[in-house]
């Protein structure tokens, strides 16, 4: 029986969820990244070495990257762009030498991921990440106040925004900008409010089938070599999967991947299906995703979000909210069925609970509620297996 690789993401000696307690929660493998390493560098073989060694030391396996960055200058082919591309080449070499086969990347301008707030309050007195339509849109035209922000909404949501800048203290606003443009965990840029604008600057002129075909290229240039060293490049989604900020994006949907394996059909241009980011657009069925591009899901986020008619979304437990976590489960257990493999997935978010509390933790990346995300998923997954397949 193929059952999930179980994972967990850990951040370097700096994060306060440490080896020897990711070694207890029981999963096996880590999904890491060298933060320290200047995005858009090598990453050279020694210092990959040098962390693989740490985390062999507690009995895990490194067998994710999540992620080699792609540099700015890739997603608007600007500056050194060639030579940046170079650069990743000789890294998916590098992490090949050393046995790691599956690289995730993202290819979201300017920022990865989003929120308007890292620490909302469940009803249970939990703490978990939250998009608040009306905050953000605030942020967008009252804090940021980004050129030509007025003309892309409407009335209704102009006053929605105006009411809520309003109902903000000084200290609020401070926070929702941190929370915004400070860098989540994972994210490799952070910025001030000019730095801030400038960046988006860059993507003046950009729309989404520029981008689409950046990402095109790139990936043209980079998987002939990962498909020589046997390692998949799985992309995360956009999240949240939509423009925000006037940006475009380009992995939001089903569609959106199907563009992208017609134009690139290497085996190595795959998927990181992630349904929590995937999930916050009703019109995303993630189960049949799961079917139809099992052969090329090389890594998998198990997360559920829930989502208002008003556009909010917050990060619920990972068996409640709005994905159908029992049909992605079968459905990831029959994929992996028929392939014969083991796919890697990890709990992704979890709330902070009990003893994170009190204590420091990178958004989202708390200890006991990703521990509780991934002690239900196997419960569940155990439930399925014995139930519905034999042998
Ligand atoms: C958020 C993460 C993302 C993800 C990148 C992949 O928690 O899932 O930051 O790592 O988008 O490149």
């Amino acid at each position: 029986m193929y059952l999930m690789k179980e994972s967990w993401r850990w951040y370097g000696p700096n994060d306060p969820v440490s080896l020897d307690y990711i070694k207890q929660t029981g999963v096996t493998d880590i999904v890491h990244a060298l933060h320290h390493i200047p995005n858009g560098e090598v990453w050279t073989v020694d210092e990959i070495r040098r962390r693989q060694e740490m985390i062999a030391g507690y009995g895990l396996v490194w067998s994710v990257v999540e992620s080699v960055p792609v540099h700015e200058h890739i997603k608007t082919q600007t500056g050194d762009f060639m030579k940046y591309i170079a650069n990743y080449k000789q890294s998916i070499r590098n992490l090949a030498e050393c046995g790691i086969k599956c690289v995730t990347y993202n290819f979201m301008p300017v920022l990865d991921w989003t929120r308007t707030d890292l620490a909302y309050r469940m009803e249970d007195g939990s703490r978990g990440l939250r998009f608040e339509r009306d905050a953000f849109l605030a942020f967008d035209l009252h804090i940021l106040k980004r050129k030509g922000a007025e003309s892309e909404y409407t009335d209704e949501e102009k006053a929605r925004a105006k009411a809520r800048f309003e109902k903000m203290d000084a200290a609020e606003i401070e926070l929702i900008t941190r929370n915004m443009i400070a860098g989540l965990p994972g994210s490799e840029e952070s910025f001030t409010l000019d730095q801030f604008r400038e960046a988006l600057a860059r993507y003046d002129g950009i729309d989404a089938e520029k981008l689409r075909q950046n990402l095109i290229f790139f990936l043209r240039e980079v998987c002939p070599v990962a498909d020589e060293c046997g390692v998949e490049m799985v992309i995360h989604p956009d999240d949240p999967p939509y423009p925000i900020l006037g940006l475009p994006r380009i992995l939001s949907t089903a569609e959106d991947f199907r563009k992208l394996v017609e134009a690139v059909p290497n085996v190595s241009n795959g998927l990181c299906l992630c349904t929590g980011s995937l999930g916050v657009r009703p019109d995303n069925d993630l189960v049949s995703m799961m079917y139809e591009f099992g052969d090329r899901v090389g890594f998998v986020h198990l997360r559920s979000t829930k989502r208002n008619e008003k556009g909010d979304f917050y990060e619920a437990n990972h068996l409640e909210g709005d994905v159908d976590m029992y049909g992605m489960m079968k459905a990831l257990l029959e994929v992996q069925q028929r392939r014969k493999v083991s796919i890697p997935v990890r709990p992704d978010h979890g709330h902070q609970m009990c003893d994170d509390l009190g204590r420091k933790s990178n958004p989202g990346y708390s200890c006991y509620g990703r521990m509780r995300g991934i002690a239900e998923l196997r419960g569940l997954q155990m439930g399925i297996a014995k139930t519905l397949f034999k042998d």
